[in-house]
């Protein structure tokens, strides 16, 4: 079984830049009823759907097609390797919090099929074996042999942390060395077209610290956007200014936004790196201008991109699940270069939103593109060709007691609400907390030292973006000062140190009607229905004589919540009295003469929203997360 004492998400333990460094995975343990049954369900049904899933579509025959152990031919996408890697790193962060002898012996042999795949100099790549040898690096722009370099390098060191065990992050030593000879100061400038491995270089050099695979993820950031160009100076793939100078989000968006999550690890590693300008603006654009209320990023199908300013459509919205991904990743590197709270803020919205809502509440299927409006034909998949979110999701769940807090000398921070334990290392001793809540469907969180050392330390408690109002109580043994909340988001709590000491946060979870701004055309005339960190949505499974498009919500409307613990897994949903129908008789109708919006023509309906992250649980129907709002003066 592991035998592991630390396994973080990011190891920050020896930067001497960052704010503070994260929590153990293996020092969280979720005993909640959101979250606990969620990662139960990954280790129990995803990860193992997807293994299976990996075979049945030649994944892994195509390592062993690569080291001679099957006559067949390479299946799938040239990038399929990836796919393997990342259910991996899934598989790893999960036994790390969940011991599993049965996953963990699938995973090593999956392990052994990678390492028996590399090559003597370190290549591996299972698409370019064989008569495609000699194509090796000939096309960085489209063959993603760097990103898959980074998505086996991430997985290796998942797994080092995990298990303890050398094999699978001595390939990956051996891949990066590998790469530093094509692509290091004695080589030719070059990146891949999908950017990914400059944080899993990062990594590689936190965990080994040779920080020759620092310096390569450098060399890779700084070579975008010059003269001679590595891709036709292209915003697609971000190499139209060098990334100092980019402020704006463009392009591919899990690129972009991989790219800012390498030069954020990058900006914590080595000193001037000169990123933190560039990255506040494209977190101003992604935040300002670019993301969806659900944290979903990446706007256009077309070339998976980012959209222009404000060019954020509902039903046509692309939010790949990876993008809300990566954006997570990118604020939570954020959150640690700067110890600012508005990062986890954003993460958080991510997470229950974006991210969650690309998997289903039975954890076998998956929504790719995850729209805020749809007519009832947009429906989770078991796999894809491009099944590049199905293990992206899973490798998140399975590390998310990773984000639930970190450490800075004598100090906590506490991003995460979980009802969990936690463990954290002070300098002379460790802490244990109790965090008893039950966020995210109510903002009461009470936490109990259980264990400490005798000199004092400071709990650093996330105030989210939603929480006016929120208020700090402490009591207990422990001599206790609260203080105002500090300009980087978290109250800090001074505590004399040893157990006993215990501090409850309200957190205010009232409903929100949240407007866009108004150059957000699709969003005209409509609110959303946020509470807590959830964005509400409608669906036809809750109204069933109606269509929710035709859905509208009186301003002066009085908001009600429910809990329902046997609604799609326990949910709690916000009820209202809303009015159906339209001015006028559209049938047959596209266009007519103006006039305005009747109550009398309309009828009445009980309204029903439900959590976003929830929908297309059930039979299809129409949705809305954009409800239109009808003026009480109408
Ligand atoms: O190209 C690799 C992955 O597949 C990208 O990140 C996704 O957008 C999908 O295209
Ligand atoms: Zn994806």
């Amino acid at each position: 079984m592991s035998d592991i004492s630390y396994c973080p998400i990011i190891a920050l333990k020896q930067s001497k830049i960052a704010s503070f460094h994260p929590v153990s995975v293996n020092a969280v343990r979720f005993e909640d009823r959101f979250w606990a049954p969620r990662l139960e369900m990954n280790r129990t049904v995803t990860l193992p759907s997807q293994i299976e899933l990996c075979e049945a579509t030649g994944r892994i025959d195509n390592f062993r097609r690569a080291s001679g152990k099957k006559q067949t031919d390479f299946q799938g996408i040239f990038f399929n390797d990836s796919d393997v890697y990342k259910m991996l790193e899934g598989i790893a962060y999960s036994i790390a919090s969940h011991p599993d002898s049965h996953l963990q012996a699938q995973m090593d042999e999956i392990v052994q099929e990678i390492v028996a795949a590399q090559d003597s100099d370190g290549y591996l790549n299972t698409y370019f074996t064989f008569e495609r040898k000699k194509d090796r690096f000939t096309n960085l722009k489209d063959m993603h042999e760097i990103y898959c370099a980074g998505h086996l390098i991430q997985a290796a060191v998942a797994h080092h942390r995990a298990t303890g065990s050398d094999t699978f992050l001595n390939a990956a030593i051996r891949l990066a060395d590998h790469l530093y000879r094509q692509f290091g100061p004695e080589g030719r400038t070059g990146a891949c077209g999908h950017e990914e491995a400059e944080m899993a270089l990062v990594e590689l050099y936190r965990e080994t610290a040779d920080s020759r695979y620092l310096s390569l993820a450098h060399l890779m950031v700084e070579a975008r956007g010059r003269t001679p160009s590595l891709f036709g100076n292209s915003e697609y793939y971000q190499d139209h200014k060098p990334f100092t100078e980019q402020d704006s989000l463009v392009g591919h968006a899990v690129r972009h936004l991989y790219l800012c999550s390498g030069a954020a690890d990058i900006s914590m590693e080595m000193e001037g790196a000169g990123y933190l300008p560039a990255l506040n603006n494209l977190f101003e654009d992604l935040t300002q201008r670019k993301m969806y209320v659900t944290g979903g990023a990446g706007a256009r199908h077309e070339g998976e991109a980012f959209g222009a300013p404000y060019e954020l459509p509902n039903e046509r919205a692309y939010a790949e699940t990876c993008a809300a991904i990566a954006s997570v990743m990118w604020n939570w590197r954020m959150l640690h270069l700067t110890g600012d709270s508005k990062y986890a803020d954003v993460m958080e919205t991510a997470l229950y939103n974006g991210v969650l809502s690309g998997v289903s509440l039975d954890g076998l299927y998956y929504f790719y593109e995850n729209p805020l409006a749809d007519r009832g034909e947009h429906r989770r998949q078991e796999w894809f060709g491009c099944a590049c979110c199905p293990p992206n999701i899973s490798r998140t769940l399975a590390s998310l007691p990773g984000y639930t807090a970190s450490v800075g000398g004598r100090d906590i921070y506490l991003h995460l609400y979980i009802k969990s334990r936690v463990t954290l290392q002070l300098p002379d001793g460790a802490v244990i907390l109790d965090i008893d809540t039950n966020y995210p469907w109510d903002g009461d969180v009470d936490i109990k030292v259980i264990a400490a050392p005798d000199s004092p330390f400071t709990l650093h408690l996330r105030m989210p973006w939603w929480s006016a109002g929120a208020t700090v109580a402490t009591e207990g043994a422990a001599r206790l000062h609260l203080e105002t909340l500090r300009p980087k988001g978290f109250a800090a709590i001074h505590l004399s140190g040893g157990a006993g000491a215990s501090v409850h946060l309200s957190l205010p979870m009232e409903i929100e009607r949240v407007e866009s701004h108004p150059h957000v055309t699709s969003n005209l005339g409509r609110i959303a229905l946020r509470r807590g960190p959830i964005i509400y949505c409608i669906e036809g499974a809750d109204h069933k004589d109606i269509d929710v498009w035709d859905v509208q919500l009186p301003s002066n409307a009085r908001l009600t919540t429910a809990h329902k613990p046997e609604l799609l897994g326990g949910v709690t949903v916000i009820e209202a009295d809303a009015l159906c129908g339209a001015s006028k008789d559209w049938t047959g109708v596209l266009y007519a003469p103006y006039s305005p919006v009747s109550k009398l023509s309309m009828r009445s309906v009980r309204m029903k929203a439900i959590p976003y992250y929830a929908w297309a649980n059930r039979e299809p129907g129409s949705m809305q997360s954009w409800i239109p709002v009808l003026s009480s003066e109408g």
